[in-house]
């Protein structure tokens, strides 16, 4: 069998989702950039395979799969062993975890969104009140989570950490900082140890970039590919 597609693009933090599983599950995988600025994701081939058009996408040899938390439990059930702690069977330490990732799908993710969004595609450069209270009521929810718990199912790291890690990364890197949250602060200095970490991280810095990237993003991503290793993605200019 051919190793997984996955069609990844790194800011997107529902894409690194299905990255940081690829990772943490040791999967070989071939990582194929699309690059949203040029609307690669629009072309027919990409529509054929995945008519919502959006990242992450995973081609198991023909078989198509979209939305990152249902590839994140795909890869797990398909290629984790019996006993992964990171979607684990039992049904109630299996219904935490999805009660996390719907938080994240539901809550934090888009709270990130209504910022991230508007700052990176339209050069949003203020980030209202509103906005800011949602994203630190979410920020509130997560440090309860928390309370008393290693990771945010307990002693072991499952695919909700690795969801909200890229969601967080996201809006810390924008500039949110977790000062009044010493448990989710705690979680997040962990994370640093996951693999993919860094990679992620790279994905999510872009934020930092996102006023000048805005302008050159275009040509930027048009310059650059994405090789892929067993191990690590590195993005290298051509
Ligand atoms: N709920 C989806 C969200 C996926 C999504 O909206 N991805 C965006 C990037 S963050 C995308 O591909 N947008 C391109 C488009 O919609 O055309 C998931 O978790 O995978």
């Amino acid at each position: 069998m051919a190793p997984i597609v996955l069609y990844h693009f790194p800011p997107s933090a529902p894409s690194r989702v299905a990255l940081l599983t690829i990772r943490n599950l040791n999967v070989d995988a071939e990582v194929k950039q699309v690059n949203l600025f040029a609307k690669e994701q629009l072309s027919p081939e990409f529509i054929k395979m995945n008519p919502q058009h959006t990242v992450p996408t995973l081609d198991d040899n023909g078989f198509y799969l979209w939305e990152s938390r249902a590839i994140a439990q795909y890869l797990v059930e398909t290629r984790g062993s019996s006993d992964s702690h990171l979607y684990p069977k039992d049904p109630k330490e299996r219904a935490l975890v999805n009660q996390r990732l719907y938080f994240d799908a539901g809550t934090l993710y888009p709270r990130v969104r209504a910022i991230a969004y508007p700052v990176l595609f339209l050069g949003e450069k203020k980030i209202s009140d509103e906005k800011r209270n949602h994203i630190l009521d979410a920020f509130t929810y997560m440090e309860n989570f928390l309370e008393g718990r290693k990771w945010f199912c307990g002693d072991h790291l499952t695919i909700a950490d690795l969801s909200l890690l890229a969601s967080l990364s996201s809006i810390i890197h924008i500039g949110a900082s977790l000062h009044n949250y010493p448990n989710l602060r705690r979680w997040y200095e962990q994370c640093a140890d996951i693999n993919g970490y860094e990679e992620n991280d790279e994905g999510a810095k872009i934020f930092v970039f996102a006023h000048n990237l805005r302008k050159f993003a275009c040509k930027c991503f048009c310059l650059m590919t994405v090789t892929v290793r067993d191990e690590k993605t590195k993005i290298v200019a051509q």
